[in-house]
Formats: structure tokens, sequence, C-alpha cells
């Protein structure tokens, strides 16, 4: 099993001031940050990132709100990282999510959810991939 997931911080979180307060939380929760950068994403690259729900009535909206502004990038380390840290983050929709997870304090709805994480190892490193060269991989 590899140590390592991807996350996003979502342009609501950005926008909102968020980003120290989910950084903190998530050092706190035990994840070395391994490369980490903020950018911008256009439609093109927002649809390319997440073309798995190219066929889904969300998509459009989706890659809309992704690239409506700023997102912090970033591949942490942890024993366990994709699972762990998809518990930190809470469900997909912050209605459901569990007290104290990031989605609950910080997301404002399913659609702008405050953050992104990887669903398996595989896509944490082509996610990982998407935005981080081999030399920035450490
Ligand atoms: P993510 O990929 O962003 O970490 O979120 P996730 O795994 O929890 O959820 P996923 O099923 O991969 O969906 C990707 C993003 O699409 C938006 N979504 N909107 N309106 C809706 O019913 C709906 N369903 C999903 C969410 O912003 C979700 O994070
Ligand atoms: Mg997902």
């Amino acid at each position: 099993m590899s140590n390592r997931t991807f996350t996003m911080i979502k342009p609501d979180a950005v926008a909102n001031g968020h980003i120290g307060a989910i950084l903190e939380k998530i050092n706190a929760a035990g994840f070395r940050i391994a490369a980490l950068k903020m950018t911008r994403l256009s439609a093109e690259k927002a649809g390319e990132f997440y073309a798995v729900h190219k066929e889904r009535p969300f998509y459009g909206e989706l890659v809309e709100f992704m690239s409506s502004g700023h997102i912090v990038a970033a591949i942490l380390e942890k024993d366990n990282a994709v699972e762990d840290f998809r518990k930190l983050i809470g469900a997909t929709n912050p209605a459901n999510a569990e007290p104290g997870t990031i989605r609950k304090l910080y997301a404002e709805s399913v659609g702008r959810n405050a953050v992104h994480g990887s669903d398996s190892d595989e896509n944490a490193e082509i996610e990982g991939s998407f935005f981080f060269s081999d030399l920035e991989k450490f």
C-alpha cells in the first residue's frame, strides 16, 4: 500500500480564507506535506482532472466551480494515507459529514465542499503527477 495521497483546497475554502486552518488540521492529523503549490485551473484542466465524472449531471457545475478561483494542491504522506485522509475530510456532502471533519467545518455545500481527497492509491499517484513534476515530488 502506498503512503501518499493527493489533496486540493478548493476555490471556496481559498476564497473564504481557510488555507491556513485546513493545512493546520492536515498536519495535526499526522500527515506530512511532501509537495505544495497554489495555482488556478483553466476550465479545460479542471475538466481533465475530473474527467471520470464527465457523464454525471453535476460535471459542468463542478468544472465551472473548480476553475472559478485559486486552489492549493498538495501531496500528503502518512501510513494508510488515502483512507485516513478521506476520513479526515468527511462525507462529500457536508450535511452528512462527521463533526470535526474538514468538510463539516469549512464546506458550504456538496458542490462547494472545501477539499478534494484521492479515492485510491492509483488515483493519488495520477492526481499528484497532474500538478507536480518528478523534481517537485521529493
Ligand atoms: P472529491 O473527488 O472532490 O474529493 O469528492 P468526492 O470523492 O467526495 O466525491 P466525488 O463523487 O468524486 O465527486 C466529485 C465532486 O463533485 C461534486 N459533486 N456534486 N451535486 C451533486 O450531487 C454532486 N455530487 C458530487 C462534489 O463537489 C464532489 O466533491
Ligand atoms: Mg472523488
